[in-house]
């Protein structure tokens, strides 16, 4: 598996820098474009299931969005230090079984690191985002999938 560059490590810690400054808010947009993406992903999650808007202010919402944006953002620090992810294995047994258990397929996947990385752009904002950026955070996204 690629390693992670000086350059790309760089960019991540500034962009989860900018992220968790205001990580109520970009946690709101992030599920609010995944369920823009893919409606039905709602019925996955207790706190969107039956509801017509994304709740803001959420605290399950929000610890379930930041799961995924740790995940990813300690895949790259990974990647950075032993050019690999490895992910403990209490860890990743218990997210398979809740992923298999909700019938979670590769194509949520997919919507999941298109909602993640238009957040990092948001979060970004136009003088801080870049393709290397943007490359970086699909990396680190790619090198888990549970
Ligand atoms: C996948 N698994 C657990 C929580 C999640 C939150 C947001 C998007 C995907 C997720």
């Amino acid at each position: 598996m690629a390693g992670f560059s000086e350059k790309e490590e760089a960019l991540i810690k500034s962009s989860w820098e900018d992220l968790t400054k205001n990580f109520p808010t970009f946690s709101f947009h992030f599920f609010t474009l995944l369920v823009e993406l893919a409606p039905p992903l709602k019925d996955l999650f207790p706190f969107l299931k039956g509801s017509s808007n994304v709740p803001k202010k959420n605290p399950q919402l929000e610890a379930q969005a930041l799961k995924v944006f740790k995940l990813t953002f300690d895949s790259a620090i990974q990647l950075r230090e032993k050019g690999e992810v490895v992910i403990a294995d209490p860890t990743l047994k218990q997210l398979s079984s809740v992923h298999v258990q909700k019938g979670v397929i590769d194509a949520h996947f997919e919507v999941v690191k298109e909602a993640l990385l238009k957040t990092v752009k948001e979060a970004a904002g136009a003088a801080k985002w870049s393709d290397d950026l943007n490359n970086a955070w699909a990396k680190a996204h790619d090198a888990w999938q549970l």
